[in-house]
């Protein structure tokens, strides 16, 4: 009797989980696609990620964190009176059905203060936090130092 109650218990909280939830579709919710850096030159590096949208509601990418540096940012690069110049950007905000591509000369993670030099060949882990997706956990791969896509 104890046994059976236990299985029908069981059976109860996966029916559950699939009413609330069904993982399939929350995995796809938000997809990292890629997610890569340059080999640094001094001590802070870049990394860029895409971000794709699955989901049927708008969400905002709200922090990003690694341990190959204790301050990890969003900053966007933009040109003013010819010079090249970064700012923070606090949020992201990505649309249902939409693709955030961060590249050089654009949106970019900011590794502040590596702990050690990012090389071409290294990966590292990054996590994504989104408002309402949670985080998500990814690999980079590291490249050349002038790399300008992830190759
Ligand atoms: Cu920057």
């Amino acid at each position: 009797m104890k046994k059976f109650y236990a299985a029908a218990l069981g059976m109860l909280a996966a029916t559950g989980v699939l009413i609330a939830e069904p993982a399939s579709t929350r995995a796809n919710e938000l997809r990292v696609e890629s997610a890569w850096a340059r080999a640094s030159a001094g001590r802070n590096g870049a990394a860029f990620v895409t971000v794709y949208n699955g989901g049927n509601a708008p969400d905002r990418l709200v922090g990003v964190a690694s341990p190959v540096a204790p301050d990890v940012m969003v900053h966007r690069s933009f040109e003013e009176d010819g010079t090249m110049k970064m700012e923070h950007v606090a949020a992201i905000p990505i649309a249902n059905g939409q693709r955030i591509e961060m590249k050089p000369g654009g949106l970019h993670i900011m590794l502040v203060n590596l702990k050690q030099p990012l090389k071409k060949g290294d990966q590292f882990p990054l996590s994504l936090t989104f408002e309402r997706g949670g985080t998500k956990e990814t690999t980079v791969t590291v490249y050349g130092p002038g790399a300008m896509e992830p190759k």
